[in-house]
């Protein structure tokens, strides 16, 4: 190996703690079953598509006294969708529980996503190479794509590039849509005799991969601290300044779990959450008054400086924008196949969606300028989502509040950010280092008992690693029927921040105050070696969720 970086060296040779169930030894479990499961929702539809793996239960893992020994087994790894920080070392603990289970096993990546299994594009991990990623970030070891698994095609080649590596599991590390893959993967799998089992891992910086088993996806923690130092560098530089307000707008497709998390770990003055603006139906307009007036009464203070989060999602959320957006989805599906409208210039393709749009939201489009209009016309990704990341909300806001302040004497000079892609390959924080290890590890546990269908569940996350609870969730519970391309389609539902829950409480008690006078936090950089109150120190959302806020939150005070 050569040109690592000093930190790299040291990480290499981090060694991720395990759950005690799980350390004994993949050789040494046993595990339990909870009950039967339903669907989070439209419990006969989903019943009804997955005839072969609906309803399975929950499982735990304890250790056991019996040692069991395992055939000679192949199995496969697909990294899926945006990168999030320790899906390395979510391959790292699966390859070591599989080797531990017996040497001769076989790891294969698949390369560049869901497309890797179904074209055959593969490669075979040694003990070399998998040593040269441990504790890194990124996906580079095999790489990651969006190629949606849903066709009878796709699947028969899955099986066909199975069959000849004698890969018996296959484990997808993903979001909401990945793992929705892997549902459907393994319906079909199971449905077609393949005798192969497909097992998922909880991934996605966006944290809204959640629910009882799963308490937090993997890449949430570094991701929002990577955030947090880089808008506590923003606000020193806003208040030793004093002349520019900085609007940041923070990834998370829909979800604004990290633009909260980001926003109690900073506490600047404005944060947006896409939830909220929702629920009170908040028109552009009245975000555009609510900031307006924030940024109004810090000027009467001669304060014309400050700090605003934007969640990268908004814009669906705002209840005109995302009726519009919706009803673009669908028309954008068949105009898409139409000539006239993919060879149209820009400003024809306007016109083309304004006469195609229902009237309110044709009014709607044309209202917006010309950068956003473009911006919501780009391609959708393969599982039908516009692509937020590509559209510049911060700017929008900026614009409009320009335009409201003329001539009213309130200084207003703004800088924009998004910080998005800057988070989700860093080091994995320990945190993550340890869950996503365990996850993996897990993984191949799950595997050993024959389970398919199921998401590979670490949890108890607020109490040291070896306090963890490792089991499994049934990919179908946390299934529901959305609009996809303009059809009904099974997929995970998203967990959106809950505005009566701890974390949105802790932003809404304190907002007014931080708003106005001046309580900014500096995070720094994640550390890695030091006390372990600086470096294994959870985010607040995990914490303020399993109850413990006063054990993490204390440091803030
Ligand atoms: P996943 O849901 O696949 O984890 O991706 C999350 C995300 O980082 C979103 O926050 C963001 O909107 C999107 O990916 C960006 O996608 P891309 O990497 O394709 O630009």
């Amino acid at each position: 190996m050569t040109n690592l970086s000093p930190l790299q060296v040291e990480r290499l040779k981090y060694q991720p703690k395990l759950p005690s169930s799980l350390s004994e030894g993949i050789n040494k479990l046993t595990y339990s079953e909870g009950s039967a499961t339903e669907s989070v929702a439209n419990q006969a539809e989903i019943k009804e598509l997955f005839k072969n793996t609906y309803g399975k239960p929950t499982v735990t893992f304890n250790s056991s006294n019996e040692t069991q020994s395992f055939e000679q087994r192949n199995v496969g790894v697909i990294l899926s969708g945006g990168q999030a920080p320790g899906g390395h070392n979510v391959i790292a603990g699966l390859y070591d529980a599989l080797k531990q289970a017996n040497p001769s096993n076989k790891l294969y990546g698949f390369l560049g996503g869901p497309s890797g299994i179904i074209e055959g594009k593969y490669i075979e991990f040694t003990d070399e190479f998998m040593n040269e990623y441990r504790n890194t970030g990124g996906f580079d070891i095999i790489g990651s794509g969006r190629t949606k698994l849903e066709t009878e095609e796709q699947f028969k080649s899955s099986l066909e590039v199975c069959k000849k590596l004698n890969i018996s599991a296959v484990v997808i590390i993903g979001g909401d849509d990945s793992n929705t893959n892997a549902a459907l993967l393994a319906e079909w799998f199971v449905a077609n005799n393949a005798g192969i089992q497909v097992i998922g891992c909880p991934k996605t910086i966006d944290g809204d991969l959640k629910n009882e088993q799963i308490e937090i996806s993997f890449g949430f923690d570094t991701a929002t601290k990577t955030y947090g130092e880089l808008i506590g560098n923003i606000q020193r530089d806003a208040n030793s300044a004093k002349k520019y307000w900085h609007f940041v707008k923070i990834m998370g497709r829909s979800a604004s779990h990290v633009a909260l998390e980001a926003a109690l770990q900073t506490q600047p003055n404005i944060t947006l959450i896409s939830e909220e603006v929702e629920a009170k139906k908040m028109s552009l307009s009245s975000i555009i008054d609510y900031m307006t007036d924030i940024i109004t009464r810090r000027s009467q203070n001669g304060k014309n400086f400050g700090v605003a989060i934007i969640p990268e999602g908004l814009i669906e959320f705002i209840p005109e924008m995302g009726a519009m957006i919706a009803n673009l989805n669908d028309i954008m599906s068949s105009l898409e196949k139409d000539s006239h409208y993919t060879n149209a210039e820009q400003s024809e393709k306007f016109s083309i969606i304004e006469n195609t749009l229902s009237s309110d939201n044709a009014k709607v489009f044309s209202s917006l300028p010309t950068l956003i209009k473009a911006q919501l016309l780009m391609d959708r990704d393969p599982h039908g989502n516009v692509q937020v990341s590509k559209i510049e909300t911060e700017k929008l806001l900026i614009s409009m509040i320009e335009s409201r302040l003329k001539g009213t004497g309130v200084k207003f000079s703004a800088q924009s950010h998004f910080f998005g892609y800057e988070g989700r390959c860093a080091f994995p924080s320990n945190f993550d280092a340890d869950y996503c290890y365990s996850l993996g590890y897990n993984a191949f546990a799950l595997i050993t008992f024959g389970l398919t269908g199921y998401l590979s569940s670490v949890r108890n996350l607020t109490e040291p690693a070896s306090n963890w609870i490792a089991g499994g969730v049934p990919l179908t519970m946390m299934m529901n029927m959305e609009r996809r391309h303009g059809e009904m389609k099974p997929v995970i539902k998203k967990a959106l921040v809950e505005l009566d829950g701890p974390v949105f409480k802790q932003l809404a008690d304190n907002r007014e105050d931080w708003a106005m006078n001046d309580r900014y936090l500096f995070p720094g950089a994640i550390q890695y070696f030091g006390p372990s109150s600086v470096c294994d120190i959870t985010t607040r959302t995990l914490a303020l969720e399993q109850g413990v806020n006063k054990k993490v939150l204390s440091a803030t005070v």
